[in-house]
């Protein structure tokens, strides 16, 4: 088969042509009234999934987890959470879904476990114990200190002094997420084992908690410090990722795991969690095709909400990604914010161009829960944090619970998150103004933009599979073709003239009529598709 059909054959097209959609599974619906969303809730929403469009869900961490880092600080691999739920319940959902057209991803953690796991507790109760190598552990220096410079990305030393055996462990996280040792070929395999439990209970694919890092260097070398040239938050972490992340060598295991999904008759996907902010390094993790289906782009998601700077980050993107590479867009996620807030200060007509930005450019959207509706971040006082960054840096980081607040599912007391009455894990935010119900069956709503734009995408050999190619445009307008498919888009508060003619398919503003156009002048943040002549 040739590549390009490989690329459009029905198997995979649900994942290059449709569009994800990220849950946050504690906070979509609650289904027994215990203020904590759970997988019976997500079942109940399947038919509004269905009705949105999508084509897969990513579920963040679903297994058993102390929850220090909701989920992110697993305690075994082959279980469900119980706050969440059963095996047979997420059986059920990947069943239930699988009718509808809907394909399951999990969230998989390999950097680190829960120090609760027992493969932890067992690594560090001796220095001869069976999995004291699984886990990275070093000597102090001379003097007591840790064994090098590296810092966690939540702040302090990545060491954490263990007093029975007077050595160090590793933690790029928190203390209570011990780094794996993935130069131990038992890790390698008991994480393969893992992947392969989930892949053979239908699970279609994984998010790759940050993919890019598992590796460390076997020398454990300092790190360098950071430069002024460098991104904010590696100058506020004062050291480059030199040697804890990104090292060479996890290519060999992300091409281990790719192998093992492509053995499977049905494509199973690995979408990684590439927290990198230099797009070659991203692009890298294509591999010739061998390595993720699809790295998450960050530096767009860290775009400035601005023609100029978007436009480059894709047409940056589009020439450093390997042939037949997928782009993935999101503005979106549990860590960085909800983008109507972040990019479009809570307003509507911004939040609307992006949706037709992320739904138009090639590659697949990942929606995260609530974009649809453009529900906003949620202010979260300091005494009801729940994220440890949040606990850890008040005020200057306020952590990441305002974009993880329950769905707004309707107006009534609860937010059809929770039966009235109960106190939800994280408070609401504003649902009686942004909510599913009130939005379903308006024409001018969000949701159903959201959803047109889905429709749209999927009817559309253009957007879904042409190529991208950027035209001259005057300022603050962004102007692009994906085959005879024109999306035309202003940023900017005044109105803007684009030399383009055609049918209009779709606008952000409900007054436009459809119909064909001979010279484009678009209104203030207005975004426009359009098929050629
Ligand atoms: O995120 C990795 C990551 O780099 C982020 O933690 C980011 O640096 C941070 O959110 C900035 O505040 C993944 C998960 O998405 C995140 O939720 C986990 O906390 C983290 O890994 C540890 O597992
Ligand atoms: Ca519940």
């Amino acid at each position: 088969m040739e590549p390009e059909e490989k690329m459009s054959s029905d198997a995979t097209r649900w994942w290059t042509e449709g569009v994800l959609y990220q849950i946050y599974p504690r906070s979509y619906v609650d289904s027994n009234g215990d203020g904590i969303g759970d997988l019976r809730g997500i079942i109940s929403k399947l038919d509004y999934l269905a009705w949105l469009g999508v084509t897969g869900v990513w579920l963040n961490p679903t297994m058993e987890s102390p929850n220090t880092d909701w989920g992110y600080d697993v305690s075994d691999y082959t279980s469900v959470h119980p706050e969440l739920g059963t095996m047979e319940d997420l059986e059920e959902l990947i069943d239930r879904a699988g009718e509808r057209g809907i394909h399951i991803l999990l969230d998989f953690v390999p950097n680190h476990t829960s120090d609760q796991h027992e493969w932890f507790m067992d690594s560090r109760s001796a220095k001869d114990s069976a999995h004291r190598d699984w886990y990275v552990w070093a000597d102090p220096k001379p003097d007591g200190s840790p064994p090098n410079n590296w810092r966690s990305v939540f702040g302090g030393s990545a060491w954490e002094y263990d007093d029975p055996t007077n050595q160090y462990y590793l933690h790029n996280f928190l203390d209570t997420q011990a780094d794996l040792n993935w130069w131990n070929e038992d890790v390698r395999n008991a994480m393969e084992d893992v992947l392969r439990f989930w892949f053979d209970r239908g699970v279609a694919g994984f998010r790759i908690d940050v993919a890019h890092a598992v590796v460390k260097d076997r020398e454990l070398r300092d790190n360098l410090p950071a430069t002024p040239e460098d991104d904010p938050r590696i100058q506020r972490l004062g050291q480059q990722h030199t040697f804890n992340m990104d090292q060479p060598e996890v290519h060999d295991i992300i091409r281990k795991w790719r192998k093992l999904a492509d053995s499977y008759d049905q494509p199973r996907i690995l979408l990684g969690e590439t927290f990198l902010l230099d797009l070659a390094r991203v692009a890298a993790y294509y591999g010739t095709g061998d390595e993720l289906n699809m790295a998450f782009n960050f530096p767009f998601v860290f775009s400035s909400f601005e023609a100029k700077q978007l436009k480059e980050v894709v047409e940056l993107t589009e020439s450093l990604l390997p042939p037949l590479a997928w782009p993935v867009w999101t503005g979106s996620n549990h860590d960085v914010l909800r983008f109507p807030t972040r990019w479009c200060d809570g307003e509507s007509d911004k939040t609307r161009l992006a949706l037709v930005v992320l739904m138009t450019l090639r590659g697949t959207p990942v929606l995260y829960y609530g974009d649809e509706i453009g529900m906003t971040d949620t202010k979260i006082p300091r005494e009801e944090l729940r994220d440890p960054v949040g606990q850890r840096f008040w005020p200057e980081d306020r952590g990441r619970d305002s974009c993880r607040t329950p769905m707004h599912w309707s107006a009534e007391d609860g937010a059809g998150f929770s039966p009235p009455g109960v106190e939800p894990w994280l408070r609401y935010g504003d649902y009686g103004a942004c909510n599913v119900e009130d939005q379903k069956d308006k024409s001018s709503s969000m949701l159903s933009l959201c959803r047109e734009l889905i429709a749209l995408r999927l009817e559309s050999d253009d957007l879904r599979r042409a190529g991208y190619e950027s035209v001259e445009s005057p300022e603050n307008t962004w102007v692009f073709r994906r085959g005879s498919t024109t999306v035309a888009l202003n940023f900017s508060d005044e109105a803007a003239r684009a030399d383009e003619s055609g049918t209009v398919l779709l606008s952000t503003d409900p007054a436009r009529s459809r119909g064909s156009v001979g010279e484009l002048s678009l209104a203030p943040w207005e975004g426009v598709i359009l098929a050629q002549g």
